[in-house]
C-alpha cells in the first residue's frame, strides 16, 4: 500500500539543472576546461565533489582534496547568489499541482535532495509547507547512487520503502530509489530515466490519477 511520495528537488520540482550548469560554465571558462551540457547531465543528482571529480576527470586534470573543495566552494558561491532570483513562479510545471493534490488526499511526503542548498530553494519558492521531512546533502553522507537519502526520508516518514514512491530526474536517482527498494517514477527521456517503474517526459504528464492508474493494486 502506498502511503508516502519522496520527491527529488532539481530536475523534479524545479529546474535548478540550468543554474547548477550556468555556475559550473561560469567556473570552467574562467579555467579554460572543457564543460557542456552533456557533461552537465552526468551531474544531475550526484554531490558537489563528486561533480568537480567529474569534471576534472573530463578535463584530464587531477587536483588535491583542499583544490577541488576550494573549486567546488567557488562554484557553491555563484548557484547560491543566482537563486536569488529564484520565485514561487518557478516551479516545473505541474510540480506544485501534485504536491497540492498529495496534500489534500493526505498522502505523507519528503524531500530527498542531494543538494546542501535545498532549504534555501524551498524557501525561494514557499515550497516548504508541502513536505512533512526534508532530507537533503546535510542529512546522509553517501549520496546517490546509494539509497541513503531516500531511506532516511521512508524512516523519518515511518513509512517502509515499499509503501514510498520516489520521483527522480536523475538515472543515479533512479538506481538509488531500486537500491532502496522503492517504487520508482523517472522524469525526463527513457535513455536517463528508462529504469524507473514508470515514466513521464514532464512533470505536468505525471498527475497522481496517472501514478494511481499504474500502481493500480498499491492504492486500493
Ligand atoms: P549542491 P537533486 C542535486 O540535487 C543536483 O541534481 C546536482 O546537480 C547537484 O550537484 C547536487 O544536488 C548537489 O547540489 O551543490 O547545491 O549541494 O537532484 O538531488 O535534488
Ligand atoms: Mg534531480
Amino acid at each position: 500500500m502506498i502511503k508516502g511520495f519522496i520527491f527529488d528537488l532539481d530536475g523534479v520540482i524545479t529546474d535548478t539543472a540550468e543554474l547548477h550548469f550556468e555556475a559550473w560554465k561560469s567556473l570552467t571558462d574562467e579555467k579554460g576546461w572543457n564543460f557542456d551540457r552533456e557533461i552537465n547531465d552526468q551531474l544531475r543528482g550526484i554531490s558537489r565533489l563528486d561533480s568537480i571529480q567529474v569534471i576534472l576527470a573530463h578535463n584530464g586534470i587531477s587536483l588535491d582534496d583542499s583544490e577541488k573543495s576550494d573549486l567546488a566552494n567557488i562554484k557553491n558561491d555563484i548557484y547560491v547568489k543566482s537563486l536569488d532570483e529564484m520565485t514561487p513562479d518557478d516551479y516545473l510545471p505541474g510540480a506544485k499541482e501534485l504536491l497540492t493534490h498529495l496534500r489534500t488526499e493526505g498522502f505523507a511526503v519528503a524531500l530527498g535532495s542531494s543538494s546542501k542548498n535545498a532549504e534555501k530553494v524551498l524557501e525561494q519558492l514557499n515550497a516548504k509547507p508541502y513536505f512533512d521531512i526534508v532530507g537533503d546533502g546535510h542529512s546522509v553522507t553517501k549520496s546517490k547512487p546509494e539509497p541513503d537519502i531516500f531511506l532516511f526520508g521512508a524512516e523519518k516518514l515511518n513509512l517502509q520503502p515499499e509503501e514510498c514512491v520516489v520521483f527522480e530526474d536523475a538515472e543515479k536517482g533512479i538506481d538509488a530509489a531500486k537500491a532502496g527498494g522503492f517504487y520508482s517514477v523517472g522524469i525526463g527521456p527513457e535513455d536517463r530515466v528508462g529504469n524507473a517503474d514508470l515514466r513521464f517526459d514532464t512533470m505536468q504528464d505525471a498527475t497522481l490519477f496517472e501514478v494511481k492508474a499504474h500502481f493500480t493494486d498499491l492504492f486500493s
